[in-house]
């Protein structure tokens, strides 16, 4: 008779999921006792980062990462990093130890007190199972919900004494033969209705959001940009966490403003805004204006039934957006509307001391390496780096589309240990890479060879930004909120001491060199940190 830690080890190398990014407890150490040789397991120090690194692995392999916490404590730490994987429709299983099921009831130390409460809302689904036995058809669920659309975490909670007990066979044989199929096709005549309705339109458009990326949707957007002649936008920055559309292409025309007013204005002339793979549409600001431009409908096309219930303006079609991409592409006919206008190029920048946001990004331009894979986390340069680096293959761009910070330098770390084969070159502000400074760590011990990019501008530029912007009810600034400055914080130095290799340059040209030194570097990370101008950068 096998054991429940042996069916539980049995169903997740069933589903190739023999990774475990962890922080271990007490609560954890059944679990990991013994621990099988074609498993391994990933240490980082502290929980935000663990659940980052799963975050930035499983976006980038496409498969559910599996993310072990310490009871209460470890929960509460992911709690942030939950929330960014949510919105980053990153699939994770979930698992946290618990005391033994004899000492839940009085509370003993460290008892997970209303365990599926903790990581709520940010959870697909929340479980502790009321038997042992049922461990493994709990961990199955949560994986098959955290792959279904839209992908997410999902939760179990598991009392230490389970994993000696016996598992119930024939439940666990059961659960480990399940399969599912997950992305539904739209409907056939939403979308015969939507190809009339584009070959009918005067000047429609396209906005890509980061589920095209998630679907493998690419080259059929592409495709039906060209044979439709659509101009196409970015969904706003903040809820891009992934890019859909080559940045360099033809008819690519940049990143849409994340406020209602700014991007209906910047839609204006449209008569058929088509929204495929986005919310419609992650705002940050508020500055108010019609949600579309004067005479123009909306038509999105997402996986997600909650971003097709909660946009506010429009029609929606809920279905797999690779598949809906393919299927429109092949029903309409070539347009003959005129090409979309070109976009310039980035301008020139200027040599200063301390470089511009904007030079800083073009000297990582110019060292930028073939299949490269961006992660950014640097708030004030993300428009700068966006415009200069053009991103234009798949897989390319991850950023948290929450807007939680900590995300960076662990999800460069998972990424990397995702796609071995590509450089992944993290982005840094020197104020967000605080939050999961840790995975440096992690990057350092298990050789994981991201190059880091660290912007040092003495500031949270993007805070003092948004307090000069009308926030208020009344459309008053922020202006004089205290705690906006970081002076003296030196990422290099802390790098240095978890193990990466670091240095600080000052010009243009030694960063373009350190830049491509650090990418070379085959052997573990390195981090380069460069002190920046304060303010934004958007070219
Ligand atoms: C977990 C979390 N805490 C706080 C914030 C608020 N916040 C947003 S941007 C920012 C500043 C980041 O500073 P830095 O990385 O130096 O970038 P800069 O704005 O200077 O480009 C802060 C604190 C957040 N988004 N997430």
């Amino acid at each position: 008779m096998s054991s429940v830690r042996e069916a539980t080890f049995e169903l997740l190398r069933a589903h190739r999921m023999t990774t475990i990014f962890g922080n271990p407890g007490s609560t954890e150490l059944p679990m990991l006792k013994d621990f099988p040789t074609d498993f391994s397991y990933v240490l980082a120090l502290q929980e935000l980062a663990v659940v980052g690194i799963a975050d930035g692995y499983a976006q980038a392999s496409g498969t559910v990462a599996h993310v072990n916490l310490h009871t209460a404590p470890g929960v509460g730490n992911a709690v942030g990093g939950l929330f960014n994987a949510q919105a980053n429709k990153a699939p994770l299983l979930v698992t946290a130890g618990q005391q033994v099921r004899p000492q839940i009831t009085f509370e003993a130390n460290l008892t997970n007190r209303d365990a599926t409460l903790a990581p709520q809302p940010y959870v697909k689904y929340s479980h502790e199972p009321p038997r042992a036995q049922d461990v493994p058809l709990a961990l199955a669920r949560a994986i098959h919900h955290a792959s279904l659309p839209p992908r997410g975490p999902a939760f179990v909670s598991i009392p230490m004494d389970d994993w000696d007990a016996d598992a119930d066979a024939d439940l666990a044989r059961n659960v480990l033969a399940r399969g599912l199929v997950g992305r539904a096709a739209p409907d056939p005549h939403a979308l015969a209705r939507l190809a009339r309705t584009l070959a009918h339109a005067r000047r429609p458009v396209l906005v890509a959001g980061p589920d095209i990326d998630a679907a493998g949707g690419w080259s059929d957007a592409v495709a039906l940009a060209e044979k439709q002649r659509l101009p196409v936008w970015a969904t706003p920055a903040p809820g891009g966490g992934r890019i859909g559309f080559p940045e360099d292409h033809a008819n690519f025309q940049g990143v849409l403003p994340p406020a209602i007013g700014a991007l209906s204005q910047t839609l204006a002339g449209h008569d058929l805004v088509l929204v495929v793979g986005s919310s419609v549409f992650p705002y940050y600001p508020y500055l108010p204006g019609p949600l579309l431009p004067d005479g123009a409908a909306l038509v999105q096309i997402t996986s997600d039934p909650g971003e097709a219930a909660r946009a506010p303006a429009g029609e929606a079609i809920v279905g797999d957006v690779a598949h809906a991409l393919a299927q429109l592409l092949a029903l309409v006919e070539p347009s003959t509307r005129e090409a979309p206008p070109s976009r310039p190029a980035p301008p020139a920048v200027e040599e200063s001391q301390p470089l511009s946001g904007s030079a800083a990004m073009a000297a990582l331009a110019a060292a930028w390496p073939r299949e490269g894979i961006a992660v950014l986390e640097a708030p004030s340069s993300t428009l700068a780096l966006r415009n200069r680096l053009r991103l234009s293959a798949p897989g390319s761009y991850y950023f948290s589309a929450s807007g939680g910070l900590g995300f960076g330098i662990a999800a460069a770390v998972g990424v990397q240990l995702a796609q071995p084969q590509r450089p992944v070159v993290c982005v840094l502000g020197e104020g967000s890479a605080q939050y999961g400074i840790t995975a440096l760590w992690t990057a350092a011990t298990y050789r994981v060879p991201v190059t880091f990019l660290v912007l040092r501008n003495e500031e949270y530029a993007i805070l003092k930004w948004f307090s000069e912007l009308p926030l208020g009810a009344g459309g008053e600034r922020a202006t004089g909120a205290p705690g906006l400055d970081l002076p003296g914080l030196d990422v290099a130095a802390v790098a240095r001491a978890y193990g990466v290799p670091s240095r600080e340059v000052h010009q243009a040209d030694e960063l373009v060199d350190a830049l491509r030194d650090a990418i070379a570097a085959q052997d573990g990370p390195r981090l380069v940190q460069v002190p920046v101008a304060p303010g934004m950068w958007v070219e």
